[in-house]
């Protein structure tokens, strides 16, 4: 069955281009109530960790120095079939492909600053709502 939680990121350049309260409000709309949120900076070391699954794409590099580029927003979300809902209404990982009204086509910059994270599977929304929340921060 599929779950009602999964985890989402505003990455360092929608944060820099002052996104940060439109992408929430985008959020909001979409019917995501947020359980957890946090306005944080992941050092080089911790990017590492949190896209360890990608360590053999040749992006990972690239990927990690980006993410520990500057602050973000870490959150945790929920909603029903929250991780396809949300993948569904973040859009495809290339804003330029993404459809249209979705948060990487209204803020994304390229593939690599996509605006947001979304998480791909329950499993992972939990471990990496995990990496940076403990359970006294969810409401
Ligand atoms: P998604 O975030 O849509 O699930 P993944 O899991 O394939 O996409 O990739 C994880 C993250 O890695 C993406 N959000 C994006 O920031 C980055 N990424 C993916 N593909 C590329 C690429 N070809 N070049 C640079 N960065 C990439």
């Amino acid at each position: 069955m599929a779950g009602n939680i999964t985890f989402t990121m505003i990455k360092p350049t929608a944060m820099r281009k002052g996104y940060m309260a439109d992408i929430l409000g985008q959020i909001a709309k979409g019917g995501f109530t947020i359980k957890a949120m946090k306005l944080t900076r992941l050092t080089k070391e911790e990017a590492m960790r949190f896209y360890a699954v990608h360590s053999e794409r040749p992006f990972f590099d690239g990927l990690t120095d980006f993410m520990s580029s500057g602050p973000i927003i870490a959150a945790v979300l929920e909603k029903e079939n929250a991780v396809q809902a949300y993948r569904d209404y973040i859009g495809a990982t290339n804003p330029s492909d993404a459809a249209e009204g979705t948060i990487r086509a209204l803020f994304g910059t390229n593939i690599e600053a996509n605006a947001v994270h979304g998480s791909d599977s329950d499993e992972n929304a939990i471990i990496e709502s995990n990496f940076y929340f403990s359970s006294r921060e969810w409401v």
